[in-house]
């Protein structure tokens, strides 16, 4: 179960966020609009505490919180997101999770990692080896976790951005993902459920105590979620898809 989420409001600089996708800027008021959408999905999960923290206009991706934070029930680990202009967002979501934690751990350089690395199974963590993390920093967070009970191991990522693009768990053992993933042997075990082709954008999926937010438009991919019995809330959330961001982008839950 999650009990708290943070969030942070999308800055107006946000349309000149990092974008694989150069020709398509992001409306900022449609961008703030979805975002009140997806806290309010958020906020029908049953969570109790979302805090959700001021727009910073410095840092024009910093609505993705998820990368600057791995969080778990004993300790919170501050990433060292792997791009530069990304680097000074820990500041603020270290000051928040200092709140709630009393062990907070650091990756440090020259290790690099952002949270959308990072895709945890009960009490292991997949960790992606992408452009943003190294095996320095994938390294340091198995260190961390191996400190706390928790174990870790690398996975390449080729064709996205990071690992957790192209696969999400949902947990009962399913796990939504992209053909390159659930064609991997590290995933198996697991009960398979594969994003067709046309909707990769919707392996980006998350389970927030028993319901599925997904992004809206992705029709199969929500039979597939729904036939395996979740319930799925669905968010638009086309304007953080112009910057590579996704639901899990959006918010840390812990
Ligand atoms: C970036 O390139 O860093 C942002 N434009 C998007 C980050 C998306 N974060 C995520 O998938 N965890």
């Amino acid at each position: 179960m999650f009990n708290k989420v943070i969030v942070k409001v999308p800055p107006e600089s946000m349309i000149n966020g990092i974008s694989s996708n150069q020709d398509e800027k992001p409306i900022y008021s449609k961008a703030l609009k979805q975002h009140e959408e997806y806290v309010k999905a958020l906020g029908r999960c049953n969570v109790s505490m979302i805090s959700r923290l001021a727009k910073q206009e410095k840092y024009p991706d910093s609505c993705f919180v998820e990368d600057t934070a791995v969080v778990t029930e004993k300790c919170a680990v501050i990433t060292n997101p792997g791009t530069k202009s990304r680097k000074g967002e820990i500041g603020e979501v270290e000051s928040e999770l200092k709140k709630y934690y009393n062990s907070i751990e650091y990756i440090k350089k020259p290790g690099t990692l952002d949270g959308g690395d990072v895709m945890r199974v009960d009490n292991h963590f997949y960790i992606g080896l992408s452009k943003r993390t190294n095996e320095e920093g994938a390294e340091q967070l198995i260190n961390i976790l191996n400190k706390y009970g928790y174990s870790g191991s690398q996975i390449k990522v080729k064709n996205y951005l990071h690992l957790k693009t192209g696969i999400s768990y949902l947990k009962n053992n399913n796990i939504l993902a992209t053909k390159d993933f659930v064609n991997h042997p590290a995933f198996k075990s697991f009960n398979l459920l594969e994003v067709p082709g046309n909707e990769e954008y919707a392996a980006n999926s998350i389970w927030v105590n028993n319901k599925v937010i997904m992004p809206g438009g992705y029709p199969e991919t929500k039979k597939l979620v729904e036939d395996a019995g979740y319930e799925v809330l669905t968010v638009d959330v086309s304007e953080f898809r112009k910057l590579d961001g996704g639901v899990s982008c959006l918010s840390i839950r812990f």
